[in-house]
């Protein structure tokens, strides 16, 4: 092997069979910075004039060939030469560049590779667009090159969802020429010098295959309904589907629109989101705290909510025992538990393997004692004081005192339930969102007394769970529920001034919730609600402005869609505006004199808008959420908030005073 010659700072060659191996080391993700730009153009420029080079490799240090443009220049002056620059250069060499793809090639990291002249891939290596995530589309060639290599329909699949692809799904697409499971640099030195000297497969001057109208049709339609008004895969199926034009037209226009859609709002918001999700999980002088090692987890109460956390932990890689009250609930437990493995089995999310080892890792009892072996153990009994401080005192006397015990409360006091163990240090709260087996979010709570390396536990079992861990402090209903109730609060003075449910539900889903509120209320059910309400009726701040519309429809059985009517009417299942409730709610004005008045989707907006960011700024205040950004996450993530807007904090703080 030949001396290293440095490129740039984070670019690097050797010659190898006289072979210049380009090696980007970028860390953490070999993001194309200015420097790697610069570094790949230098390395290129020389492998050109070399004689005695016959070929280039490119490759990625760690487990990242290249993650993608680097997100954090955008918004700055754009540094020469920009990635188009350097692909352009790339194809565009006399000799051959193969990629040798040995971990996440993303976004600008594909679009290099699909500039290159041939690719092979580690298993390991993944690959994808993912822009529309970051709300813009390809800006580096991606539109124009991956059509024409894989064909229209793959390429619109993959460009307008943003997901990735493993390996050998890229080998089967046609992304990549081999999948080398040996040493992946020295079969692409290989792979060099046998196309060196021949005529090289330049992507951008291949024929683009015909696809079949009706096809294509049908996959941009499925993706537009996906996609719920926002542009970005709209601009993705429109570039795609225009690829037979001049490949030079092409990409013009695709880097018009990705710049466009890069200095615009929804591209804002979402990187905001994620930049707060890495974030997140980061909490303020806990760097470095060692978590307790988890293994086994035991899980109390195998309804619907244990049941969706036994499966989590299992698709995790951990050992799980469930307890319920007797055999027969903890039979009912593992059937439900099975049943959902089987449902993952066959969506195909799981193979038959997989879904044999899962079950294997699986045991379930009504013992107590049976639960000695936890590392953790979480419970999700039913919400009640009693019940859970109960099972802590019970578990206090089975597990080891070093095993964290979690509660997956959603209204009760954490701290309360902690006081009831021996080792109140080793308590914390894992507020899971339902269905847990699918919900990403999962609050974090860090009680008054949880130890550091038990929060530090925490947040790594959530990782390990594949879900995006936000640390709360204690309060009632964490920080999802405490905006939920302060959104719900201004959505029913909204009715009492003047709007109706179906309007603010159109306000909502304009604005880009899957759902209003209101109609997510009937499905929900308005019973639970309303009983906390009448729990708390007596000690209510009478001076406070209370709504009694929602009370009003209880009480005449409006309990939502499974009564067959709730703020909606439900004739044959239908949602249905209803003129009762219309009455209902003017009835409640009149009594409290209140004048109505409309109110436009834009003014209902602001005003829950407001509301939200209003309390999410009580609780950064009062300690209990950490950022913003971590607000904004727990929205999206727990309560359908567009992501695209980048949570109420972001919105609200991008709204003109
Ligand atoms: N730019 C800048 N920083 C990035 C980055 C990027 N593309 N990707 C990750 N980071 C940071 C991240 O913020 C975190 O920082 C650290 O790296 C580790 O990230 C022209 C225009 C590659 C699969 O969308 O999917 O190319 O918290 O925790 O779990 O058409 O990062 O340590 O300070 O996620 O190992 C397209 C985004 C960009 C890929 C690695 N590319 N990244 O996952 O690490 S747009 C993407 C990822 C583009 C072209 C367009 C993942 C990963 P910190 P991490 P990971």
């Amino acid at each position: 092997m030949g001396e290293q010659t440095d490129f740039s700072t984070g670019v690097s060659g050797e010659v190898r069979q006289s072979v210049l191996v380009v090696t980007i080391d970028n860390p953490p993700v070999n993001a194309a910075s200015a420097d790697v730009r610069g570094g790949l153009a230098k390395a290129l420029a020389h492998a050109e004039e070399a004689i005695d080079i016959r070929g280039v490799v490119l490759t990625g240090a760690a487990k990242t060939f290249i993650g993608g443009a680097d997100i954090r220049e955008f918004g700055q002056a754009p540094v020469e030469p920009t990635l188009p620059t350097v692909i352009e250069a790339l194809e565009a060499l006399s000799k051959p560049v193969v990629a040798a793809i040995n971990g996440s090639a993303l976004g600008g990291g594909l679009e290099v590779a699909l500039a290159c002249h041939h690719r092979i891939a580690s298993p390991l290596a993944q690959m994808g667009l993912p822009e529309v995530k970051l709300g813009i589309v390809p800006g580096a060639g991606g539109t124009q090159r991956l059509p024409r290599l894989i064909g229209i329909p793959a390429a619109l699949d993959l460009i307008a969802s943003g997901r990735s692809v493993k390996a050998h799904e890229a080998l089967s697409l046609g992304i990549v020429d081999d999948v080398v499971d040996t040493d992946l640099t020295k079969a692409a030195v290989a792979v060099t010098l046998e196309l060196a000297g021949s005529p090289l497969r330049r992507t951008s001057q291949l024929p683009v295959s015909p696809a079949d109208p009706a096809d294509v049709e049908k996959l941009s339609a499925k993706i537009l309904a996906k996609a719920r008004g926002q542009r970005p895969p709209a601009e993705a199926i429109r570039l795609v589907t225009s690829v037979a034009r001049p490949f030079a037209e092409g990409l013009a226009d695709e880097r018009a629109t990705f710049l466009a859609l890069r200095d615009g709002q929804e591209a804002a918001a979402l990187r905001h989101v994620f930049f707060a999700e890495r974030e997140a999980a980061k909490v303020p002088g806990f760097e470095g705290v060692e978590p307790r090692p988890v293994k086994v987890i035991g899980i109390c109460g195998l309804g619907l909510m244990g049941s969706g956390i036994a499966v989590a932990a299992l698709g995790a890689g951990y050992t799980v025992i469930g307890l319920d009250q007797t055999e027969e609930a903890a039979e009912t437990g593992r059937q439900r538990i099975i049943g959902l493995l089987e449902r993952a089995k066959a969506s195909g999310r799981i193979d038959e393997a997989g879904f044999a080892e899962q079950v294997a890792r699986l045991s379930i009892t009504a013992a107590d004692q049976d639960l000695a072996p936890c590392d953790l153990v979480i419970e999700a009994v039913f919400d009640d004081l009693a019940v859970k401080t109960d099972l802590f005192r019970r578990l206090d006397r089975v597990v080891r005192p070093d095993a964290v015990l979690a509660t997956n409360t959603s209204y009760l006091n954490p701290d309360e339930i902690a006081a009831a163990t021996a080792h109140p240090g080793r308590v914390l709260g894992l507020h899971f969102f339902s269905p847990a087996h699918v919900m990403r979010l999962l609050e974090v709570v860090r009680c008054g007394r949880t130890a550091p390396n038990v929060l530090a536990t925490g947040l790594a079992v959530a990782k390990k769970l594949r879900k995006l861990p936000v640390v709360t402090g204690v309060t009632e209903g964490f920080i999802g529920n405490r905006i939920f109730s302060a959104y719900r609060r201004e959505a029913e003075f909204l009715l009492e001034d003047g709007a109706l449910p179906h309007e603010i539900d159109a306000a909502l889903e304009g604005y880009g919730f899957p759902m209003g509120l209101f109609a997510v209320y009937d499905m929900a059910g308005l019973e639970i609600a309303w009983a906390r309400r009448k729990r708390f009726a007596a000690s209510r701040d009478r001076k406070e402005r209370y709504v009694e519309i929602a009370d009003r429809l209880c009480e005449a059985g409006r309990l939502g869609q499974k009564a067959g009517r709730g703020w909606y009417a439900y004739p044959d299942g239908k949602r249905t505006i209803d003129p009762e409730v219309t009455a209902i709610i003017e009835a409640c004005r009149a009594a409290k004199s209140i004048t109505s008045r409309q109110f436009s989707s834009e003014e209902i907006i602001s005003r829950l808008l407001s509301a939200m960011a209003s309390e999410g700024e009580v609780l950064l205040a009062e300690g209990i959420a950490a950022r913003t950004g971590d607000i904004d996450l727990v929205m999206i993530n727990g309560y359908g908030f567009p992501a695209h807007k980048g949570g109420p904090m972001f919105a609200k703080a991008q709204t003109p005073r």
